[in-house]
């Protein structure tokens, strides 16, 4: 490819990020307080520090998703089997003011069916119902005129909206506008096993429902894994075909997306010896652009868990200890407070100590820096870059082209045991002026064991650092460790503070 072409390549590719960084960016989140009594996840002393940090992001709405919950994972006979979450009614004073003071508005969640997988029948639909003319007819009470209600989420999720699930949401709808009225009222649907539903399909189901219940906003769920992003080469709809016929049919304003920002996994949370490996933990910054440019169609986009995959102040004390770098990594795709995205000169000028497999080539000679990533089901997805790892560690050499501070790095690769694929998990960051000048600065690690990925079918995983590197240099150059499986990598994400 020449030069100009390549140069030109770039430019389109890039040219969307440009134009969807300000307008497509995450505006809302998912907070989980806890699935109980006895559970509370968020401590009011916590609050404070959580929302100015969802503000700083460019939050303007948090979703609780549950405020009550069943208190056995059974199907409920009557409402006195369902119990407050814990802190719940009353946490809701401090984060209502807490909020509003912060421009914030709050979406109350409702009841949650803990362990009824068809809520929607019998008993439990009349429990649920029930529950709101006692408990969130309390809360309605006491708080709908706060100036931060906006609204209620129902919490239990309708998946694709089945029209034997019509009548259940239409009793619940009616209740919360019963004690609440002209409150909003979301839930949240999935596109998961949507594969064989085409988006006009889809799209009908959407309007049936909300005909039927009157719900105001569906918050679909973007499902990475089961749904895949446009640029991916496996069969099916893309979650952007979704999102855009669901937006004809409901208009913008009654469509929003929730993200999820999250490795895919299979299982998704694998845990061995009580770590989790890759699936589950802090998704890419680059994947998570993509994802919101595909649901762009939508009124509002809002994520699934923000305090674990992306908040400082909750991920890391909760075992996510990537979350510092997806937020990093993603204030640096939007410029925010000053953050940049670095990549190699001309997105090109970098190497790999060890050629990629002819088979699973990096076909343009930028795919480490193109802004795409692999498709975690599909080891065959053009995006993944494939090198043999039989020599115990593969050098990868970036030119930034001037010497730059480079904070955050983050590697993403694709675990798939049944291929002899694994994700790393460890490397060696050197920097240096030349290349004759490298020096060691960082060692980055995840919290699980390469052994440990041998339970996984398929996952994703973001290799990178947990606090700022903050070196200065320009030349970076990661020293992967293999442990002999095959490296399957997709994007170098660098970034300044
Ligand atoms: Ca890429």
């Amino acid at each position: 490819m020449s030069f100009l072409l390549r140069v030109f390549t770039v430019f389109v590719m890039c040219a969307p990020c440009v134009a969807f960084a300000q307008s497509s960016r995450l505006s809302g989140a998912f907070l989980h307080f806890g699935y109980g009594a006895n559970e509370e996840v968020i401590r009011d002393d916590q609050i404070p520090a959580l929302l100015d940090e969802l503000q700083d992001l460019g939050n303007d709405a948090i979703i609780i998703n549950q405020t009550r919950a069943g208190k056995t994972q059974a199907c409920a006979t009557s409402s006195t089997q369902f119990e407050w979450v814990k802190g719940f009614p009353s946490k809701l004073s401090t984060l209502l003011d807490a909020a509003h003071s912060r421009g914030i508005s709050v979406f109350v969640g409702t009841t949650l069916s803990s362990g009824c997988w068809n809520f929607w029948q019998g008993t439990n639909s009349l429990s649920i119902e029930q529950d709101v003319y006692q408990s969130h007819a309390l809360v309605a009470q006491q708080y709908a005129s706060h100036p931060a209600f906006s609204g209620w989420y129902v919490s239990d999720e309708p998946g694709l909206l089945d029209a034997d699930k019509h009548a259940h949401y239409q009793r619940v709808v009616a209740a919360l506008k019963d004690v609440a009225p002209g409150k909003l009222v979301l839930v949240a649907p999935h596109f998961s096993e949507a594969e064989s539903l085409s988006p006009a399909t889809i799209a009908s189901r959407a309007l049936a429902f909300r005909s039927a219940t009157g719900v105001d906003i569906q918050v679909w769920q973007d499902n990475l894994g089961a749904t895949k992003l446009f640029h991916w080469s496996r069969a099916g709809y893309s979650s952007e075909q979704y999102y855009s016929a669901l937006a004809s049919a409901l208009g913008a304003s009654g469509l929003w997306a929730d993200i999820e920002v999250f490795n895919y996994g299979k299982p998704l949370i694998n845990r061995v010896g009580g770590v989790m490996t890759g699936g589950y933990r802090s998704a890419s910054a680059t994947r998570i652009n993509q994802q919101l440019w595909s649901a762009r169609a939508a009124a509002k986009r809002v994520s699934w868990l923000h305090q674990w995959h992306m908040s400082e102040v909750i991920g890391p004390s909760r075992g996510y200890v990537e979350a510092p770098l997806a937020q990093g990594l993603y204030r640096s795709i939007y410029g925010i407070g000053g953050a940049a995205r670095l990549t190699s000169l001309n997105y090109s000028g970098y190497s790999f100590g060890t050629s990629p497999n002819a088979s699973y080539p990096d076909s343009t000679g930028f795919e480490l820096f193109d802004g795409q990533t692999g498709d975690p089901m599909n080891p065959t997805d053009r995006a993944w870059i494939g090198i043999p790892g039989a020599a115990g560690v593969v050098k990868m050499t970036v030119d930034l082209g001037v010497a730059k501070k480079t904070d955050w790095i983050g590697l993403h690769m694709l675990t798939y045991p049944s291929w002899g694929i694994r994700s790393s998990t460890s490397a060696d960051v050197y920097c240096g002026q030349s290349l004759g000048s490298l020096n060691k600065v960082a060692t980055i690690s995840s919290p699980f064991s390469a052994a440990a990925l041998l339970t996984s079918t398929g996952e994703e995983y973001l290799l990178g650092n947990t606090s700022p590197i903050s070196a200065v240099c320009r030349f970076i150059e990661l020293r992967v460790v293999t442990n002999g499986s095959w490296l399957f990598v997709s994007e170098l994400e660098l970034a300044s503070d």
